[in-house]
């Protein structure tokens, strides 16, 4: 059957989350590949919630449930990735820096990764640097995410690899960051190894990453 995208996208803007948790199951079921389910429906409509909450149409209420709602049908997704994903690229840490809770982004590229192969360790939310530092020191990851959605806290992944620099890691791991307002300028700026616009592109560079 013919996945209906649009009524996906439209049972986020309803903040409707058992019916997005509902749709979802379906087309894995119908076997909609999960991919097509997250890019064709989910964030469309997570766009759409965006797009509402800048004009004031939205308010915090209105995002707190349209996030519970994306949760409920990644559950049905992060299934679907692991099913696909078979053998270990690399590994990968990953985390929401310090102030920031913003994790449906970072979840996303979990997913994506672990789906392409990855091993990850989710680092969680409200990251400070030096537990950044100290994973790094312990575990040696290939890549280190970093996710930041704030004005107020996209410096922060300046200042995570000032803190690699001054514990003499830098040269130990590679670091990818992203997250809504990050931007290859500013990854440029600070001296990232790569930027992802989205967990598509996540995987692609991590991909790179490893092979260099
Ligand atoms: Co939040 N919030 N929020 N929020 N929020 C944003 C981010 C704004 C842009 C909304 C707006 O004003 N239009 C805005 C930030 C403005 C700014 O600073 N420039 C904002 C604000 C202001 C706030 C609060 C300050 C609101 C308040 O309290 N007044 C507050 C801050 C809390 C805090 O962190 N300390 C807040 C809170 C919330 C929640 C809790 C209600 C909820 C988060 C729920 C959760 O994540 N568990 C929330 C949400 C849901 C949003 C929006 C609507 C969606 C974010 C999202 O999940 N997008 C967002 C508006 C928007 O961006 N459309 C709004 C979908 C994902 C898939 O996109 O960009 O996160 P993504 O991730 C992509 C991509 O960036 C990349 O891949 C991902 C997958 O494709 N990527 C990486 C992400 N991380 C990566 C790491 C890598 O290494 C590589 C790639």
């Amino acid at each position: 059957m013919m996945p209906n995208f649009d009524e996906i996208a439209q049972s986020l803007i309803d903040l409707d989350g058992s019916k997005a948790e509902a749709l979802t199951r379906t087309a894995i079921e119908d076997g909609v590949p999960a991919i097509e389910i997250l890019n064709q429906g989910l964030l469309p409509g997570m766009k759409v919630i965006g797009d509402r909450f800048r004009s004031g149409e939205f308010f915090l209420p209105e995002i707190i449930l349209a996030g519970r709602a994306m949760k409920a049908a990644m559950v049905h997704l992060k299934q679907a990735f692991q099913r696909e994903g078979t053998t270990t690229r690399g590994t990968i840490a990953i985390g929401t820096v310090k102030d920031d809770i913003h994790d449906i982004g970072k979840n996303l590229v979990i997913m994506l990764l672990e789906g392409n192969g990855f091993e990850v360790m989710d680092l969680g939310v409200d990251v400070p640097a030096e537990q950044f530092c100290s994973y790094v020191r312990e575990n040696e990851p290939d890549i280190l995410g970093l996710s930041a959605l704030l004005t107020t806290t996209v410096q922060r992944l300046r200042e995570i690899i000032d803190a690699l620099k001054t514990a003499g890691l830098r040269e130990k791991v590679n670091v990818m960051v992203g997250g809504a307002i990050v931007t290859q300028s500013f990854a440029d700026e600070i001296g990232a190894d790569g930027f992802a616009a989205n967990a598509v592109e996540a995987v692609s560079l991590a991909n790179k990453l490893i092979k260099e």
